[in-house]
């Protein structure tokens, strides 16, 4: 049995980094976990193929070696999604789906033969056995959550790792929260499910093994969702793996109260965490309640993000205008608590109310939703009729992109986190395309591009001021060009 497994293309996203991946001459953020890890779980007689859009195209020879097509994808690779299924079907090569996008929307892909959904522990092997048996049903799901101890480390050697700026890994699913926006629960689960320490270092050596020496995203909802898990049991593990290793960091997605337990941030940094993205949402107390965000209630948010930088944690975090209790005010309200609290990379989305979340749910009741989800909660579009008028929350919402990515608000915020900013002890490994990288990012930003300026100034201010953080903060001049023209072009 040949099987090619497909990953459709991303548009042009937020954090798609097309334009910062072009600095390091690297094609995609990071490989598909999700396909393989169900590569891993497929009978190890057949043989496999991994065809990522994103770093190499879909050759009409790939469509003729193989029997079967695995597709994966989200809600915002619908449409390349859709070209593949009808070029399978063209090609006369089965198609099988699932992830996030088949998951919740399978209706709508009439051409697909099976969709396997939910998690694939569940409802691959019971297609697998009727597949064998030579009676598969159309829709295989599962109600409830797979035991992640017993999944298999991903075939990362499908995957050609050099094109590719991260590797990721998961340790957990769900998240302990219950933001009314976000369908993680309904994904995965209110219980945040781990797997063993064992299973993330063998993981890790696997990708060690195949050359990798970067950095590594732990793709959990919520990292310390279980705490008491993390605390005694996989950052231990990491803190030792690391010790004899070069070159591989990592960075993950955590909710606020990290900053409540001051060991658990030094443990992270002891670990070789970096970055830690947080949904910070809004600076508006009414706003956090509206949407059930109460670990986020009742803080100095700002300070929350400052004490967490000064550990060694660079912050990332996520923002949403178009809540019901947002005032006219919301929009400046952002703007500053995005460059007080130095969130350099900062994902400021439209509320959008996504199939299986509670506010989907509640909008629906009250007639307020309009079609479908692009799937991108950063393109400007939105599912729902906000309280406030569209057009203002539009041009509020562009007005905030405006300025947080123009050269001047986006260096000077640079400038904020650094000065908090304690860098951490790497080993790296000197890699050429980063000195290469390095010096694009003089022609392009130094001297072509329109921060120029801003550029040297912090150019200088930071070999004088911060050497230690100089790479950083050349990285992030790269990242800010990127956030910068995929706004341009794709939002303002
Ligand atoms: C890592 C990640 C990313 C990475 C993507 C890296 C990559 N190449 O895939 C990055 C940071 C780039 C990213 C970006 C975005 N992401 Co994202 N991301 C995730 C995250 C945190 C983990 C995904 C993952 O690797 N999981 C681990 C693997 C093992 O799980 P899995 O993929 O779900 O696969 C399992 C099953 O789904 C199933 N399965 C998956 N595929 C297939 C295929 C077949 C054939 C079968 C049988 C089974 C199967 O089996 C697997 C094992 O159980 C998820 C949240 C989550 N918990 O999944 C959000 C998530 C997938 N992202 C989401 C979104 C919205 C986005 C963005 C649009 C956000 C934005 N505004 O920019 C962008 C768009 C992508 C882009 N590049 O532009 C949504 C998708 C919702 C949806 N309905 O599509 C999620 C669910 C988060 C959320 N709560 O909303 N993301």
């Amino acid at each position: 049995m040949n099987v090619m497994l497909i990953y459709p293309e991303f548009p042009d996203t937020f954090w798609s980094f097309k334009y910062a991946l072009k600095f390091v001459r690297k094609k995609a953020s990071s490989p598909p976990l999700g396909l393989l890890t169900v590569a891993a779980m497929l009978p190890t007689e057949w043989s496999k193929r991994l065809v990522d859009v994103n770093v190499t195209k879909l050759t009409k020879e790939d469509l003729a070696w193989a029997d079967y097509a695995f597709i994966s994808g989200m809600t915002v690779q619908r449409e390349s999604a859709r070209q593949i299924i009808a070029r399978c079907k063209e090609a006369g090569v089965k198609v099988i789906a699932g992830g996030p996008l088949f998951t919740i929307e399978y209706e709508q892909f009439e051409e697909v033969d099976h969709f396997v959904l939910n998690e694939a522990e569940l409802t691959l092997p019971a297609f697998l056995t009727d597949l064998e048996q030579g009676h598969t049903k159309r829709v295989y799901t599962a109600s409830d959550f797979a035991d992640i101890k017993k999944t298999p480390v991903p075939l990362w050697e499908l995957a050609d790792l050099g094109r590719y700026v991260t590797m990721s890994v998961q340790f957990s699913r769900g998240c302990p929260y219950n933001c009314e926006f976000c369908n993680v629960t309904a994904l995965f689960g209110h219980r945040p499910r781990t797997k063993t320490a064992q299973q993330i270092l063998a993981e890790l050596d696997s990708l060690y093994d195949l050359g990798w020496r970067g950095g590594v995203f732990f793709v959990d909802d919520n990292l310390i969702g279980n705490k008491r898990c993390l605390k005694t049991e996989l950052l231990p593990a990491l803190i030792e793996w690391r010790k004899d290793k070069r070159g591989v960091h990592f960075n993950t997605q955590v909710s606020i109260n990290l900053v409540d337990d001051e060991q658990l941030m030094h443990m992270m940094v002891e670990a070789g965490f970096g970055t830690v993205f947080i949904g910070i949402e809004t600076p508006d107390e009414d706003s956090l309640a509206e949407c059930s965000k109460k670990q986020n209630m009742n803080r100095d948010l700002v300070e929350d993000v400052k004490r967490i930088q000064r550990v060694g944690l660079q912050v990332q975090g996520g923002f949403i205008v178009g809540f019901d209790h947002d005032a006219h005010s919301i929009f400046q309200r952002q703007i500053d608590f995005i460059q007080e609290s130095g969130i350099v990379t900062a994902m400021v989305g439209l509320l959008q109310a996504p199939p299986g979340t509670r506010l989907f749910e509640r909008l629906k009741q009250a007639g307020r939703l309009l079609e479908q989800i692009s799937g991108d909660n950063v393109d400007g579009t939105t599912n729902i009729i906000p309280i406030m008028s569209l057009d203002t929350l539009r041009e509020g919402y562009k007005n905030i992109l405006r300025h947080i990515y123009s050269p001047e608000p986006y260096y000077q915020r640079v400038k904020t986190f650094l000065r908090e900013y304690k860098p951490p002890k790497i080993k790296v490994s000197l890699d050429f395309e980063y000195v290469l990288a390095f010096i694009r990012s003089i022609c392009r930003l130094g001297i072509i591009g329109k921060e120029r300026v801003h550029y040297w100034k912090l150019f200088l201010w930071t070999l004088f001021r911060r050497p230690k953080s100089f790479p950083l903060a050349i990285t992030l001049a790269i990242y800010g060009y990127h956030f910068r023209t995929m706004c341009e072009l794709r939002v303002l």
